[in-house]
């Protein structure tokens, strides 16, 4: 081959049927569903050095899912489930992250995934109905379809406090942990951020740190987790009641095996509802949350599950100043995603553990040594940002997608997303998102969620082969109606009175408002998709 001809197929266009854009859960079964079970050329994409997505970067300690190991993973294939092994009730990171692994190798995944490689823009051509990817490895690839499988929580938001760049510490976000890991021992290390990401992360900085001090603006409810290894008995009925399990979850709301008690919390006796919680507290995890069917509907339903949590921490807290800082008064339980934990509370018993108020005493500044608040410097060698993410919109609206009017995806969402059942915007033909906001996302196990979107995404791009059809993009009138629809699920529920949820948007200054994952259920939803597509795709215009 020439010099001439080879500079001119590597600056050439890659020409696929689809682009994929993650290679974490969504993505790996994106590729699977649409190469291995349809035929299509298929090009996915990720700047991650390895598969993943959300557990290739998220590797701080104690990062585990909340969600059970047996039902957190594909329910596609009845081989792979009878061929992989969970060792924990909660798998950690580095287990999801071999078992994706084990995934990509079984379905032949890796030979189609460029990874190192960064989606610089995307841009429409109308004429050819074409999307053309623009990467920074150089070569463009052109595709039909564009699908994002970019994930909620991939945008890490670290607060713009200022004095940052004066620091002579190290500092780090949870969700871009060193994959070599932080020698933490004998460090004064500081933690700011109490969500699920830093409930799960200050014990375990706790055991290693010389000493922790936790900066916590909002107090937070949790759940003991209760985790522990699963037995070769619990594992072999799991092996054989899979369908039955599968099952299940997809026809509950939140995508979790287990059903919510249908009892309301204020039509039993103070004594016997302490006792169902109590039981709830025993087996632990996000199981607690179906307790009663009217914890996240009904106010004072609610506040007997925050009450019942506040009395156990202060249980658990020996010293009552600090317990009553870490109990949580101004939202309800589970209106912000409920973290659940192990020893999260009884961390605060250590010698080793200071917590600092930033209600009472703000962050003012971050100096050379430390963190400055309204009280005085802390002193520090390393600060841990577990400050969440830009989540539903930030990593989508990065990608820098324009639309054939050359809007992009920030510009058409200035004041919040518009889509259409989650999965696609109007003005962006042919680009589909697997979980994007408006669909249940991260109100469910978020594999439930993914093999749902995939699928019928799958069903929509047959549908348009067979019909020769070349567009799609929904009716802005039908993104108009079910933003409404959107709204209407979030508000018959407590959710959106959490004022400070990422939920809302409202974790991330100047971030416009509105709630963005559907709280309509996800049984639910996937019936409205399955009736939309039965219905000739209502509210999806075609060409
Ligand atoms: O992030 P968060 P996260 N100054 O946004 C605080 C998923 N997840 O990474 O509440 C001081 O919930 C902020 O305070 P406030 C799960 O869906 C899953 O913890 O805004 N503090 C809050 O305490 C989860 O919900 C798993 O007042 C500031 C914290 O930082 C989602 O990821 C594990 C601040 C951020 O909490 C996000 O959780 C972990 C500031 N300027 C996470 N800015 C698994 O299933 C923010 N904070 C494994």
């Amino acid at each position: 081959m020439t010099q001439t001809t080879a500079a001119a197929e590597s600056t050439s266009p890659q020409k696929v049927d689809a682009v994929v854009i993650g290679a974490g859960f969504a993505g790996l079964y994106a590729l699977h569903k649409l190469r291995n079970d349809m035929g299509l050329k298929v090009q996915v994409v990720d700047k991650a050095g390895g598969i993943g997505g959300t557990w290739y970067w998220n590797r701080y300690p104690g990062a585990r899912c909340d969600s059970e190991s047996y039902y957190y993973s594909y329910s596609f294939s009845e081989e792979l489930e009878q061929e992989w092994s969970w060792s924990e009730r909660y798998p950690d990171h580095n287990e999801i992250r071999r078992y994706l692994t084990f995934v990509a190798d079984k379905f032949d995944l890796h030979r189609d995934i460029r990874l190192s490689t960064t989606v610089t823009g995307a841009s429409y051509d109308a004429a050819r109905d074409r999307w053309t990817v623009r990467t920074d490895i150089g070569q463009d690839i052109e595709a039909q379809f564009l699908i994002t499988a970019v994930g909620c929580l991939s945008t890490a938001n670290v607060p713009d406090i200022p004095g940052l760049a004066d620091f002579r510490g190290d500092w780090y976000h949870t969700g871009h942990w060193p994959h070599e890991g932080v020698d933490l021992r004998g460090k004064r290390v500081g933690q700011i951020g109490t969500g699920s990401t830093g409930i799960q992360l200050a014990p375990e900085l706790a055991k290693v740190a010389d000493h922790l001090t936790v900066f916590q603006r909002t107090a937070n409810y949790s759940i003991p987790a209760r985790n522990a290894p699963l037995t070769d008995a619990f594992q072999t009925e799991v092996k054989e009641t899979y369908r039955d399990i599968r099952d299940w979850a997809k026809r509950v709301t939140n995508g979790h095996p287990f059903d919510i008690r249908d009892q309301s919390a204020l039509e039993v006796e103070e004594a016997e509802r302490r006792r169902i919680y109590e039981q709830h507290w025993d087996t632990g995890g996000l199981r607690f949350r179906a307790a009663f069917r009217d914890i996240l509907t009904d106010r004072d339903a609610n506040e007997t599950a925050s009450d019942f949590i506040r009395s156990k921490i202060r249980e658990a807290v020996k010293d009552p100043d600090t317990a009553e800082k870490l109990t949580p008064t101004d939202h309800g339980f589970a209106t912000k995603r409920p973290p659940i934990d192990t020893h999260y509370f009884e961390t605060y018993n250590r010698d080793n553990v200071t917590l600092v108020d930033l209600r009472a005493a703000p962050i003012e500044v971050i100096t050379e040594n430390g963190i400055c608040t309204a009280d005085g410097e802390h002193e520090l060698d390393v600060i841990v940002f577990a400050t969440g993410f830009d989540a539903f919109t930030g990593s989508l609206e990065a990608l820098n997608i324009a639309a054939p009017d050359g809007h992009t995806l920030r510009d058409s969402w200035q004041a919040g997303p518009q889509t259409y059942l989650g999965v696609q915007t109007p003005g962006f033909p042919n680009l589909f998102m697997i979980t994007g906001p408006g669909s249940p996302s991260v109100l469910c196990n978020m594999p439930v969620a993914i093999e749902q979107h995939v699928e019928w995404v799958a069903q929509c791009i047959a549908h348009m082969r067979e019909g020769g059809l070349n567009r799609v993009e929904p009716a802005p009138d039908a993104a108009g109606e079910w933003v409404a629809e959107v709204n209407r699920a979030a508000n018959a529920t407590l959710l959106p009175q959490a004022s400070t949820s990422w939920y809302l948007g409202a974790n991330v200054p100047g971030k416009p408002q509105m709630f963005l994952p559907y709280a309509g259920g996800m049984a639910h939803y996937a019936d409205i998709c399955d009736d939309v597509a039965r219905d000739d795709y209502r509210g999806f215009v075609f060409s």
